[in-house]
């Protein structure tokens, strides 16, 4: 440990927090990165935390026979949230196993088609909103429309459920205690530990409140289901209705409702953040927008409601969200533990149970990989020959191995699709004005992004 480098003012006690802003602990890190190089510590509290930005040590992490995902800081700070849900589970818990068998059928390319005209009238929705918005002249909330386009998504997609989220002028109070309970689990990295229940006195009671809101909104949406039927076949009819071969095993209904909570928050929260990313590079390049646009009216041509096929073959659609989910990776960090005793990229001895959090935009930022100009927002370095060209693990929103993310496909789709519909039917305003900043609550989002969408002539 003494070998990597750490920042230089070591506080006793409280350790490297001098300069710290508590509100983007990322950000911060990413600042860190840049200092100190590919691998760093640093010290909170008594305890010593190791980052990792540099390509070639994250590409040794994702080695799955040495290492493993790691249940920390932000992810284990929502188990009282999603407790042995999906992407909360320990590695060891039975229940990851038995959900992942239980769900993965739910993103296969069947089922994925299946939802695909659902995710069409979602879209629908916000189309109209635009339109309207549009016409008057208004810049409409880009964060908060995704947000509200995704949400709706999932809910209607996996739960045959309507949030009426368009409906609102505000958040659906779902939204808000989602956005709660993710920003008081960064926070709880931000204190000591023990001192939380006391430091955070009132958030405390605010996120236990949030809890309850999120488990009463569930319970409802499930004793709903149970009582109606009719999911034909979705995410919830699958949690509700399969049994394990041979053994005879089914969710519990305490597990039922962790998992549905992971997907109605993992399943909107890190797309609409991505979304919102490439509305913002699409609006900022006139030029890369056109292109874009151009192949979607290449491809889909006249239909007014592109099937399913023709989402997949919007490449260069899909290179301005890969580029976006490069610089702006969503969800932006993932730990790795070593399963036994290590050394980390042949330098950096680790204990069995030691781990390490890789900043993924800064190994999406590594010059060695993206070259001197990483920072330039370029969709080209996502064209075929680039990609054979770049080491394996070097692109990682998505995180990696057994535990990597279960709705890759789903997300996807979804934003291909939304960016498609919404590049040709409008033009994108920018305010001239505006400066990306990025707000954290474990995820990432810009800040304050606003556009106005002009309606476009249709094309024939
Ligand atoms: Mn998703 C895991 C990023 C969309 C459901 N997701 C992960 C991980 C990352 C991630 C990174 C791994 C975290 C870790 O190693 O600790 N996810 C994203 C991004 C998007 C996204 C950037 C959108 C863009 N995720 C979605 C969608 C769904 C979903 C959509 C559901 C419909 N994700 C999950 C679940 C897991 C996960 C569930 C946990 C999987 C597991 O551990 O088995």
């Amino acid at each position: 440990l003494h070998r990597i480098p750490h920042p230089p003012h070591r506080l006793p006690l409280l350790g490297d927090v001098l300069g710290a802003s508590r509100h983007t602990p990322l950000q911060d890190s990413l600042r860190h990165a840049r200092q100190l190089g590919p691998v760093f510590r640093r010290r909170a509290f008594g305890k010593e935390f190791v980052f990792v930005g540099g390509a070639a040590l994250a590409a040794d992490l994702a080695d799955e026979s040495r290492f493993a995902k790691h249940v920390g800081l932000g992810v284990a700070n929502l188990r009282p949230v999603a407790g042995d849900g999906l992407f909360t589970a320990y590695n060891h818990e039975p229940n990851w196993q038995l959900a992942h068998e239980v769900l993965a059928p739910g993103f296969s390319r069947e089922a994925m088609a299946g939802y695909h005209v659902k995710m069409l009238d979602v879209a629908d929705r916000l189309v109209a909103h635009w339109d309207r918005e549009g016409a008057a002249g208004r810049a409409v909330d880009v964060p908060g429309d995704m947000t509200k386009l995704t949400l709706e998504t999932i809910a209607r997609t996996g739960f045959g459920h309507d949030f009426g989220s368009f409906e609102r002028s505000r958040p659906h109070p779902f939204v808000t205690a989602m956005v709660g309970t993710l920003g008081y689990a960064q926070r709880l990295n931000t204190v000591p530990g023990p001192l939380a229940p006391w430091l955070l006195r009132r958030a405390t009671r605010r996120n236990t409140a949030d809890i309850a809101y999120l488990n009463r909104t569930v319970d409802d949406l499930v004793g709903a289901r149970r009582t109606a039927g009719g999911g034909d076949g979705d995410l919830l009819d699958r949690m509700l209705e399969t049994v394990r071969p041979g053994t005879g095993e089914r969710l519990s209904a305490e597990n039922v409702r962790r998992q549905v909570i992971t997907f109605l928050v993992a399943g909107h929260e890190t797309t609409s953040g991505a979304l919102s990313f490439a509305l913002h590079y699409l609006a900022r390049h006139p030029e890369i927008a056109a292109r874009a646009r151009a192949e979607v009216e290449r491809v889909w041509g006249g239909a007014d409601r592109p099937g399913y096929e023709q989402v997949a073959r919007l490449r260069y659609v899909r290179r301005v969200l890969d580029e976006s989910l490069r610089l702006w990776p969503t969800a932006p960090a993932f730990a790795r533990e070593a399963r036994a005793d290590t050394v980390l990229g042949g330098t950096h001895p680790m204990r069995r149970g030691a781990w390490a959090l890789v900043l993924t935009p800064m190994l999406h930022r590594d010059p060695r990989v993206w070259g001197p100009d990483a920072e330039r927002f370029d969709p080209d370095r996502f064209d075929a020959a680039a990609v054979r060209s770049r080491p394996a693990h070097t692109f990682k929103p998505f995180g990696t191995g057994a535990r990597a993310c279960i709705g890759r496909q789903f997300a996807l789709h979804e934003a291909t699709l939304v960016l498609g519909l919404l590049l040709r039917r409008y033009d994108l305003k920018a305010d001239p004005a505006y400066r990306l900043r990025v707000t954290e609550r474990l995820t990432l989002m810009p800040e304050g992004l606003r556009l106005r969408p002009e309606r476009r002539p249709a094309t024939t």
